[in-house]
């Protein structure tokens, strides 16, 4: 079997996650680490096992390196997405894949000049319940989508004291929850439905007008060891919650509502889907069941099984029923799909995993959500 050499840029909270999926994948080997600086590319290399650090620049420069994982903070993927495709690799960008729309079109349309596999990382789309729902979706099970409700909520920016690079829109860009969450549910309710939103209208708050940054470097789940020396006062300028009506291209309705300060909900999609037939739950914090509500008979409780799934849903199961899988899963999941590309040499027609083009398109909606909120009225995508 051809292997294939990986590169990830960035060793926050992702990038390792990345290289973990990949290491479950027999023909992968992740060659390269890539930080700001040599010493801190050194020491996370060695941290993490990889043979080679680099610099950004002398990474592009490596010719045995086939594929480049952008793990770094979003005002960044631009420009390294483009460098990555300009040396002629290929790339699995994290999201959002740029901050703005023009950049995004650019990375478009030179990943397809280049005919270089090109993946934005909707991990999420890889929980088979959810690759289920489409597949049932697809056989007619659901019926006529008569609505659709969403949330994606998460409490890990509850308190005034919780800070990160992406509370800064320099960094971030200009949406917070939206782009960081939202994006994943909103790809997923067109992913799942095989509809288009047409039309958005929304509503944001920001919970914490103002939050107090740490003044120095502290350790993961230090924070509260500080006391209030240790912080600054900043004000904040991207929501903590939005709610999100949505009109889809079949004339049916729906709503999303994303919060990151909700108590107690660690990193909940949660998305039903009403049908003329049948009715669709799925919950990301429990990923091996799906819930599917009937008028007729009694409910349905499915649970991760790979003989009790459609084909296309058990190809994204690695474990028998009972032996549950979960949100590491689901990159390794996507990334055998990118990878078999990649053996293949190029971009397929018509790809099976999320790329700069559904990219682009969560970034288009999510610039409408923001425009929406500003004028406080309906938007068209
Ligand atoms: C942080 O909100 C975050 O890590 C997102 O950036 C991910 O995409 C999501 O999967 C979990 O939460």
């Amino acid at each position: 079997m051809k292997k294939i050499n990986a590169a990830i840029v960035g060793t926050g909270f992702i990038g390792p996650a990345h290289l973990e999926a990949l290491r479950r994948i027999p023909n992968v080997e992740v060659i390269a680490l890539v930080e700001v600086n040599q010493a801190l590319a050194d020491e996370k290399a060695k941290i993490l096992g990889i043979p080679n650090a680099y610099t950004f620049d002398e990474m592009l420069k490596q010719s045995d390196i086939d594929v480049v994982h952008i793990c770094t903070p979003n005002f960044l993927h631009f420009s390294q997405a483009k460098a990555v495709l300009l040396a002629g690799k290929h790339v699995i960008c994290e999201k959002p894949l740029a901050v703005k729309i023009e950049e995004a079109e650019e990375l478009v349309k030179i990943a397809a000049e280049k005919g270089l596999v090109n993946a934005v990382h909707f991990n999420l789309r890889y929980y088979p319940m959810v690759r289920q729902m489409k597949t049932m979706r697809e056989k007619g099970e659901l019926g006529e989508v008569y609505s659709i409700m969403g949330s994606y909520l998460q409490d890990w920016l509850f308190l005034q004291t919780d800070y990160n690079w992406r509370l800064e829109p320099d960094k971030s860009g200009d949406s917070r929850a939206i782009a960081d969450i939202g994006s994943h549910l909103l790809d997923i309710t067109e992913y799942v439905t095989g509809l288009k939103i047409t039309e958005v209208m929304a509503d944001f708050s920001t919970v914490h007008k103002t939050r107090l940054k740490p003044l120095k470097a502290i350790e993961t789940y230090s924070g509260k060891m500080l006391d209030m020396s240790d912080y600054q006062e900043v004000p904040i300028n991207t929501e903590d919650h939005a709610s999100v009506l949505l009109r889809f291209d079949n004339g049916s309705k729906g709503s999303i509502t994303v919060s990151q300060v909700s108590a107690g909900r660690k990193n909940r999609l949660n998305i039903e889907i009403s049908g003329s037939k049948s009715n669709f739950e799925f919950n990301s914090e429990r990923p091996n069941e799906l819930w599917i509500g009937k008028r007729e008979k009694a409910n349905e409780n499915l649970m991760k099984d790979p003989s009790l799934l459609y084909p296309e849903a058990s190809a994204l199961v690695s474990f028998p029923g009972g032996h549950n899988e979960g949100f590491p899963d689901t990159s390794k999941q996507m990334f055998k799909e990118v990878y078999a590309a990649v053996i293949e040499g190029k971009q397929p027609s018509n790809p099976s995993y999320p790329t700069f083009a559904s990219g682009l398109r969560e970034l288009i909606i999510g610039e409408r959500i923001v425009e929406s909120h500003k004028k406080q009225a309906w938007v068209k995508i």
